[in-house]
């Protein structure tokens, strides 16, 4: 019984600050949905002709996570979120180079970007639910990494599982999936704690470096990207448990069908490539010499894939020559030889026992 009267202050104090940050409920009220009935299936968007008036699509992505969203020294932005923004401009623009604006969101801000018309599409390590799905306006198109929730401490701390953060304060971002599961799994397994709530990655694991909090809690990938810019990566550990299901990708608007479906095949024709062996290195060898109907499909020898989503029918052969297949996406970002390496897992193809698999291009 002692338990319970912290537990609801912390649920208390949680609820103020979910209704201060904005959690992850809906704000504004979202864009009249379009209605997939609604829209004849050769009905053109007004998102592709918008970004190939203005010659560039506008990418809303994360700069803070490296090996996701991060932004360089240099001024301009790596990782596995980014790479999907080029692969988006490749399939539209042919190379890539220079036709992506990056507009670097916090968790709070990137619905309101996504509903306004600010940014044509999210790629921002955001989780498809459904209430993202449907009150916030958003379509989410397809999941490019399968996450999940867990938490980092200090190795010398002692902590080994969630039982061990009964009393203890934990730093989480606002305007999260992280938020919500956090106070639901510590609620159902009767654990009390104390969330500081943080607008921005940098803020909150500062935070919790700072020794401010005995945790920080977001998804695991996150976890192992902040680890890399922490003083002493070595002196934290990321805790076995897994508490959530984060499916990350991109998300677009409701209401322009034509732009879902360019988005969503530029995911799935990274996914095929990969299933053909198809990479960057050897596209124009396999071009030009491919008798495999369903590779010559795919790189526009066959059919007129491309002219059905838009686009010219090279759209998918220039994502892999300029960008990559899935896994040249994912071991340049989160590969072995990377800081921020996540073994496949789940991230692997259905063939290899993953969860990737794309629909057929015919
Ligand atoms: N996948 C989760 C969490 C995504 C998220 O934004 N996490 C925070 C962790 S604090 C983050 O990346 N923050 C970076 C920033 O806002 O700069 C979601 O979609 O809600």
């Amino acid at each position: 019984m002692r338990k319970f009267f912290p537990f609801f202050a912390v649920l208390i104090v949680f609820s103020m600050l979910l209704a201060a940050c904005g959690g992850s409920a809906p704000t504004e009220a979202a864009p009249a949905a379009g209605g997939e009935e609604a829209a004849p299936a050769t009905q053109s968007g007004s998102t592709l002709q918008t970004v190939m008036d203005r010659g560039k699509v506008i990418c809303g992505v994360n700069k803070a996570v490296p090996g996701f969203g991060f932004l360089q020294e240099d001024g301009s932005y790596a990782g596995f979120d980014i790479d999907f923004c080029k692969a988006l401009a490749a399939a539209i623009f042919g190379d890539p180079e220079g036709r992506v604006e990056y507009r670097p969101l916090t968790a709070k801000e990137r619905f309101t970007a996504l509903q306004t018309g600010e940014i044509d599409v999210l790629i921002r390590n955001t989780t498809w639910t459904l209430t993202r799905d449907t009150e916030l306006g958003a379509n989410f198109v397809a999941t490019t990494f399968y996450d999940g929730q867990g938490f980092i401490v200090r190795k010398d701390s002692g902590i080994t599982k969630l039982e061990d953060l009964d009393g203890a304060t934990i730093c989480v971002g606002a305007g999260t999936t992280t938020e919500l599961n956090l106070a639901d799994v510590f609620a159902a397994r009767g654990i009390s704690y104390t969330p500081l709530v943080f607008e921005g990655a940098d803020e909150a694991t500062g935070a919790y470096e700072e020794g401010r909090c005995d945790s920080y809690t977001t998804d695991k990938s996150g976890l192992v990207a902040r680890r890399v810019v922490m003083a002493d990566p070595e002196a934290h550990v990321i805790l076995d448990e897994t508490i959530s299901k984060e499916p990350l990708g991109p998300v677009v608007r409701h209401g322009d069908d034509q732009w879902f479906d360019i988005v969503q095949w530029t995911v799935y024709a990274t996914f095929t490539a990969e299933e053909f062996g198809i990479t960057s290195a050897n596209v124009d060898e396999i071009k030009a010499t491919t008798e495999n109907p369903s590779i010559k499909k795919l790189l526009g020898l066959e059919g007129d894939m491309g002219q059905k989503l838009g686009l010219s029918n090279d759209w998918a052969y220039n994502i892999i020559k300029y960008v990559g297949n899935y896994a040249e996406i994912y071991d340049r970002n989160l590969g072995p030889d990377q800081p921020t390496y996540i073994p496949r897992g789940l991230n692997s193809l259905y063939t290899d026992g993953g969860l990737l698999y794309a629909p057929p291009v015919r």
